[in-house]
C-alpha cells in the first residue's frame, strides 16, 4: 500500500483544498505533481478515487515551506489540479486558499502564534508578492470561530483579513499587458487586465446573456462557452501568458449591472467551468476594471463614495477594500475572508500502476 501523507484538508474562503508541508511532498515538481494527481483522484470528472471535490473549487493545493525572504513568515505555492485532465498548474494563485494559509502554518508549526491575533505575512510564490493576513488566536492557538460572514459559505466563522500590495502585473507583468484600457478581440470589447490575476472583462451583454443567470444555466450554454473559450485562447498570448490552451489563465468575468447595491455583476469562467462566487484577485482585479474610465466595466459600475467595492456574483456579494492614490491608481487591496480546518490526518493516493 501507498504511504500515507500528512495533510490538512481546509476550506479557504468559498473554495476547499489540500494543505501540505513542501517536506512531505516530493521535492521534483513532477513527481510532486504525479502524486497530487493520484491524490485528488484526477482525471476524473468525478475524482472517485481521491479526495477532490469533482469541481475546480475544491480540487485546489496549498504547499507550505519556510520563508524565502525576510519579509515573510512562510512562503506558499499554490497548485491547480486539474479535475477531468491530468494538469497540475502554477500558473495563477488562489486568494481564497491563501485565506487558509496563516491558519495552516499556524497548526504546522511553521508560524509562532501571538496571544490574540496573530499577522502572518505570506509570500506567494506563484506571483512573489507578500499578503498579509490577521488571524484570531486566542491562547496561541487558532480560533476558527467569530462572526464573520462571507457569501457562498453558509454561517458566520473567524474573520481573516487580507491584505496586498503589488499585486498589479503578477503573471502579465503589467496590470495593462496590452497597454489599453479597452481591446477588441473577435469583434467584444474585453479589459485585459492583471491586478492579482489575469483575467478578461467583457460585458455580458455583448455575449448575448443578461448576466443574471444561475451558474447552472451558464454551464449548460455550451455555444456559449465555446465563444468565451476562444477569446480566452486569442487573449493569452496578448496578456503574455503564452499558449494558454492547458492554462487555468486568464479568468473571463462576464459584467453587467448591478442589481444588489453593488458596484458590478459578474459570472467568472475559471476558465471552463463558472465559478460560484468569484476568485479573490479576479474581484480585485474587477474592481480596479471598474476605475479605468475606458474599461466597460467603468460604464456599468454603480462606483461606491468609500474604499468599499461590492461585487456581485451567482450566490451574493465580495466585498473588496481599494485604496486608490492621488492619481487614482489602485495602491492597496484587500478583502475578508473566512477558513475552517474540516480534515487533519495522512492521505492515502491511489497506487502509481492504477494511474489512468
Ligand atoms: O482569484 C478560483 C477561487 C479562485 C481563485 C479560480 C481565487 C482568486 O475562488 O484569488 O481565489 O478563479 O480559479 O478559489
Amino acid at each position: 500500500m501507498s504511504a500515507g501523507v500528512p495533510c490538512l484538508w481546509m476550506r479557504g474562503g468559498t473554495s476547499k483544498g489540500a494543505y501540505f508541508l513542501a517536506s512531505d511532498l516530493p521535492s521534483d515538481p513532477e513527481q510532486r505533481d504525479a502524486l497530487l494527481l493520484r491524490i485528488m483522484g484526477s482525471p476524473d470528472p468525478r475524482q472517485i478515487d481521491g479526495i477532490g471535490g469533482a469541481d475546480p473549487l475544491t480540487s485546489k493545493v496549498a504547499i507550505l515551506s519556510p520563508p524565502s525572504r525576510p519579509d515573510a513568515d512562510v512562503d506558499y505555492l499554490f497548485l491547480q489540479v486539474f479535475v477531468d485532465q491530468a494538469l497540475v498548474s502554477d500558473a495563477q494563485g488562489c486568494g481564497n486558499i491563501l485565506a487558509g494559509v496563516g491558519p495552516a502554518a499556524i497548526e504546522r508549526g511553521l508560524v509562532k502564534a501571538q496571544d490574540g491575533q496573530t499577522k502572518v505575512r505570506i509570500h506567494m510564490l506563484n506571483t512573489g508578492e507578500v499578503a498579509s493576513a490577521r488571524i484570531e488566536t486566542p491562547k496561541q492557538h487558532v480560533s476558527y470561530e467569530g462572526d464573520a460572514h462571507i457569501d457562498g459559505v453558509p454561517g458566520t466563522h473567524a474573520a481573516v483579513p487580507l491584505m496586498f500590495e503589488n499585486i498589479a502585473g503578477s503573471m502579465c507583468g503589467d496590470l495593462l499587458p496590452t497597454g489599453n484600457e479597452v481591446d477588441t478581440v473577435q469583434g467584444i470589447d474585453c479589459t485585459m487586465i492583471d491586478n492579482g490575476m489575469p483575467c478578461v472583462i467583457l460585458r455580458a451583454s455583448d455575449l448575448g446573456i443578461s448576466g443574471r443567470e444561475t451558474r447552472e444555466e451558464l454551464e449548460a450554454n455550451t455555444g456559449l462557452k465555446a465563444r468565451v473559450e476562444a477569446i480566452r485562447l486569442e487573449c493569452g498570448p496578448l496578456m503574455n501568458l503564452g499558449d494558454v490552451a492547458e492554462k487555468s489563465v486568464p479568468k473571463m468575468t462576464l459584467i453587467s449591472e448591478p442589481t444588489a447595491g453593488g458596484v458590478i455583476s459578474t459570472r467568472s469562467f475559471i476558465p471552463h467551468r463558472c465559478h460560484a462566487t468569484i476568485g479573490v484577485f479576479a474581484a480585485v482585479s474587477v474592481a480596479t476594471a471598474c476605475t479605468l474610465k475606458r474599461s466597460p466595466a467603468h460604464a456599468l459600475a454603480d462606483l461606491p463614495k468609500d474604499e468599499t467595492f461590492s461585487i456581485e456574483h451567482p450566490t451574493g456579494a465580495a466585498e473588496v477594500l481599494i485604496e486608490q492614490d492621488k492619481l487614482g491608481k489602485v495602491a492597496r487591496a484587500g478583502m475578508v475572508r473566512t477558513t475552517r480546518k474540516l480534515f487533519d490526518g495522512l492521505v492515502f493516493p491511489a497506487p502509481a500502476s492504477s494511474a489512468p
